[in-house]
């Protein structure tokens, strides 16, 4: 596919406005250019202009105050919440630049039209156009097919997320349709936060939200945001509290190996480390705080389990505690800041400095991003941030934090129509989609497997609705597309989406959803955000797109389910049913009915109320223990111990991780370890084609000048970063921001291969790995090395 390179003016206005990320510079349109700005700033609307409160349904982070401006069924312009709307304890969230890039999402020309088949190969991407009705009597007839022939469990479904925070999606309609039809073969985790969710569950017990309201920060004295780069991710409105923190001179620290644009935006100090050694950086502050005697003892011994041998449980021999892990009374080594030094690349003077400061700042919140955790080890990473909170006391207070997961404080999921129960009882990990598919007889509860001991089909048929996970998002794309070329392996891929995505080119049906734009829902915000949005369609669908609702209702009617699937309600009747469960889930007396919300347009939950992640664990002890085995926090788990996996080990400590800098065989070919983020200009691989976007930020492989020397590399110039696994050619960034002997690529780009296999889009997994997370079977596609070289 060719990428639009954009020339018109609407584009150069657009690149004006919103090189002020935060601010709320209307979009300037096309129609809108020669109309002189009033005296406020505010643009004259044109006669026929109508403005729609309304969001978005992507999994961006945010849940933004999105002003469509529609003219006929054009969108014309986006703008955004004006400062009056801002309430201080729960501030609205202004669109970021892809919010104000949604009309050239929306409006493309590169947007599918019509359903099509495959003709080509599978993966050659060629397609004929077909009918709806040709479609759609596909799917049903071999979804029927496959489940009587190898069983329901032969059939799956991603777990896409490019419309998961919206009430109504796709993948939701596909999962009720299943199983009303026999079922299919479900995958737990997701590859979001299933090692930081696992790690932290480890520690603090069965309720995982070790995230406090945003709000409590401002009682903070110091602020480390390891691993966290909520300037780019958005995490609800935690961009303005970051902001607010920073005006007040709040001090905030950056450990990360790239110096994000939290660095730039909001950091008074940047601490790079080398990616994958964060557990060692805190072993040696442990060891600081206990040499210098700066532990809350009282703390620890109230609430904790392993710092010491006397806390240590029951049938756990010696030497298996944090301090005489940390003396070194197994191995002979002390974890000083001098050992941490060469495997965290942090000096050993900066790591005192760090674990003085962190200890003394009363209260003092340590919150990690999601990043560290998509690691191989990145679940014992997670149980790692905790010992500093514990051992300082910082947990359960005001200004603090756990540490571990730091998931949103007011966390809503979306409200979902009943997808009733699913006949298949048992369950993969998200990771093993293409061992289910090429080699399901290794697929066990050894990695992953939960509810059988073996899986009694292949998978057969997939749908991947609102996902470029099959071949790009997924852990190791180039393992995927070689099972998914073998036709005979897996029989029906269905892909619904609005773009020919890198996986849609993999697919044998392919099918033209209608944008959120074009479609009822209501939205939730996620992360530190409690919003909940009307989303409405501003546009009639054009050509022959359709809502996943719309013609699942079809395949509905041929499998003679459609009474049940559909209950007679159109979308927004399935809209108004959702907001009348999410009254019920949610209860607020504030909530107005759904008529209601269509004037009210948002819902702040509960504003101005304030949450501190385990306080009532803290304040209540003997009546409210944490939901561990002890009651108390885990530093050592004994459900971990029982494991007896040299992999998992109790007491979480730093290990070099495989295809990390440590892994001395591998680095010797390929010395670079290579770490991705999430960038401002897209949703994951979701805008990758906006040419926008494209023009915010360019795919570049970002790499430190001492590396670029070592190999003649300029900045601009185009390089190769190969691995055993794969090559990509993209342009080199020469630039300090990231620690050398790390480099670094964005998330999502597109993987375009040219006749020779090079991926000339530049997606990073394209050079990730599949391997499993050891505890959760989760992924670990940010843990991979390469080599760089001039192309
Ligand atoms: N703009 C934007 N925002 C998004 C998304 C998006 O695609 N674009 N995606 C959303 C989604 S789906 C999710 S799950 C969240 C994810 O949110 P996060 O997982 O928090 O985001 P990342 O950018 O992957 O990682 C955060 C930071 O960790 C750093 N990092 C990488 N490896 C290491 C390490 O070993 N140690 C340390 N200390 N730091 C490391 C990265 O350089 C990065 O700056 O973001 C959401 N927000
Ligand atoms: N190396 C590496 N890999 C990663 C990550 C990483 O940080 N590094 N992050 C991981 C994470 S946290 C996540 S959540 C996954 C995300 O992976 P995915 O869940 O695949 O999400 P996206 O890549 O955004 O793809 C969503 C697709 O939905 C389409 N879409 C948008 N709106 C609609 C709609 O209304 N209807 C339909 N039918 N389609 C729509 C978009 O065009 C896009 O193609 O990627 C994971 N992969
Ligand atoms: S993409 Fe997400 S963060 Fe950006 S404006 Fe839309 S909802 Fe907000
Ligand atoms: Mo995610």
């Amino acid at each position: 596919m060719s990428i639009e390179q954009p020339k018109d003016a609407s584009r150069r206005q657009f690149m004006k406005a919103s090189g002020t990320l935060a601010a709320s510079i209307p979009f300037i349109s096309a129609q809108q250019v020669k109309a002189a700005p009033k005296a406020d700033g505010q643009i004259p609307l044109a006669q026929d202009e109508r403005i729609v409160h309304t969001c978005s349904t992507f999994d961006c982070g945010g849940k933004c105050d999105i002003r469509a401006h529609v003219r006929g069924n054009q969108l014309v312009r986006i703008s955004t919440i004006n400062d009056e709307a801002v309430d201080d304890d729960m501030p609205l969230m202004r669109a970021c630049v892809r919010g104000r890039g949604y009309r050239r999402f929306v409006n493309h020309p590169d947007r599918l039209k019509y359903p099509m088949k495959r003709v080509g190969k599978r993966g050659e991407g060629k397609f004929e156009r077909i009918s709806w009705d040709e479609a759609t009597s596909i799917i049903a007839s071999e979804s029927k097919r496959l489940a009587e022939q190898y069983g329901p469990s032969s059939r799956h479904i991603i777990e896409g997320t490019g419309a998961v925070t919206g009430a109504l999606n796709g993948v939701e309609f596909a999962k009720r349709l299943f199983n009303l039809t026999g079922g299919f073969l479900h995958a737990h985790g997701n590859p979001s936060t299933v090692n930081a969710m696992i790690g932290t569950i480890f520690t603090y017990g069965e309720n995982p939200l070790a995230g406090s309201s945003l709000e409590t920060l401002r009682d903070s004295e110091l602020i480390i945001l390891w691993g966290h780069n909520p300037a780019e991710t958005v995490f609800g409105n935690s961009n303005h509290f970051f902001q607010e923190l920073k005006r007040a001179g709040k001090r905030i620290i950056v450990i990360d190996p790239r110096f994000s644009d939290s660095v730039a935006a909001y950091a008074d100090e940047w601490i790079p480390l080398k990616p994958t050694s964060d557990s060692a950086l805190v072993e040696a502050m442990a060891y600081v705080i206990f040499e210098e005697g700066l532990q809350n003892q009282s703390f620890i011994d109230k609430y904790s389990v392993g710092v010491s041998e006397a806390s240590l449980p029951d049938g756990v021999p010696k030497g298996e505690s944090m301090l005489a892990y940390l003396n070194g009374d197994k191995g002979g080594v002390k974890k000083t800041p001098e050992w941490a030094e060469p495997i965290t690349g942090v000096p050993a003077a900066t790591i005192r400095r760090l674990a003085r400061e962190y200890a003394k700042a009363k209260p003092a919140a340590l919150l990690m991003g999601w990043g560290p955790s998509r690691h191989y080890r990145g679940e014992h990473m997670t149980r790692s941030t905790a010992w500093l909170p514990v051992i300082t006391g910082n947990v359960g207070v005001s200004g603090g934090s756990a540490g571990a997961w730091n998931a949103p404080a007011y966390l809503r999921f979306p409200v979902h129509p009943d997808n009733f129960e699913n006949p298949v009882g048992h369950e993969i990990s998200f990771t093993q989609l293409n061992q289910a598919i090429a080699d399901y007889q290794s697929v066990g509860p050894h990695n992953g497997l939960q509810g059988a001991e073996k899986l009694d089909a292949p998978v057969k048929m997939v749908m991947c609705l609102g996902s470029n996970y099959l071949v790009n998002q997924n852990q190791n794309i180039n393992k995927a597309a070689k099972i998914l070329e073998d036709e005979s392996k897996c029989e029906l891929i269905v892909v619904s989406d609005l773009y020919m995505t890198p996986s849609a080119k993999y697919a044998d049906i392919l099918l033209p959803e209608t944008s959120f734009a074009e479609r009822w829902n209501f939205g939730f915000a996620w992360g530190f955000g409690d919003y909940v949005r009307v989303s409405e369609p501003l546009l009639k669908p054009e050509f022959e797109r359709r809502s996943d609702y719309d013609w699942l209702l079809d395949v509905a009617r041929k499998l003679g389910v459609e009474k049940q699937f559909g209950e007679g309600l159109d979308e927004h009747g399935w809209v108004k049913k959702c907001w009348t469960m999410m009254q019920e889930t949610y209860p607020d007396e504030n909530l107005p009915n759904w008529d209601g919300m269509l004037k009210k347009r948002t819902h702040l939950f509960k504003s101005g109320v304030k949450t501190v992640a385990y306080q009532p664990n803290i304040d209540d002890h003997d009546n409210q223990p944490f939901l561990t085995e002890s009651g108390k926090i885990e530093i050592f788990s004994k459900a971990l111990y029982d494991m007896q996996d040299p992999a998992i080990p109790a007491l979480s400590h730093y290990q070099p991780s495989p295809e990390s800098f440590a892994d001395k065989s591998l680095s010797k070919e390929y010395p670079l370890q290579l770490i991705t983020w999430k960038p401002a200009n897209r949703a994951n691989s979701t805008m990758y084609n906006n040419p926008w976007m494209q023009e915010v930020k360019r795919q570049e492989l970002w790499i430190n000048p001492i590396d670029a020397q070592a190999r003649g590399i300029k900045d601009d110039q185009s390089v190769r970063v190969i691995n055993g696994r794969g090559v990509i050619e993209i342009p080199a960034k020469v630039t300090p921001r990231i620690i050398p002997g790390t480099v670094g690529l964005a998330n999502g780009a597109w993987r375009q291969l040219d006749k020779n296999g090079v991926d000339k889009g530049g997606c990073a997994n394209t050079l990730s790995s599949d391997l499993q997370s050891p505890i959760g079977k989760g992924n670990a596609n940010k843990t991979m090395l390469v080599e760089v070289s001039v192309a």
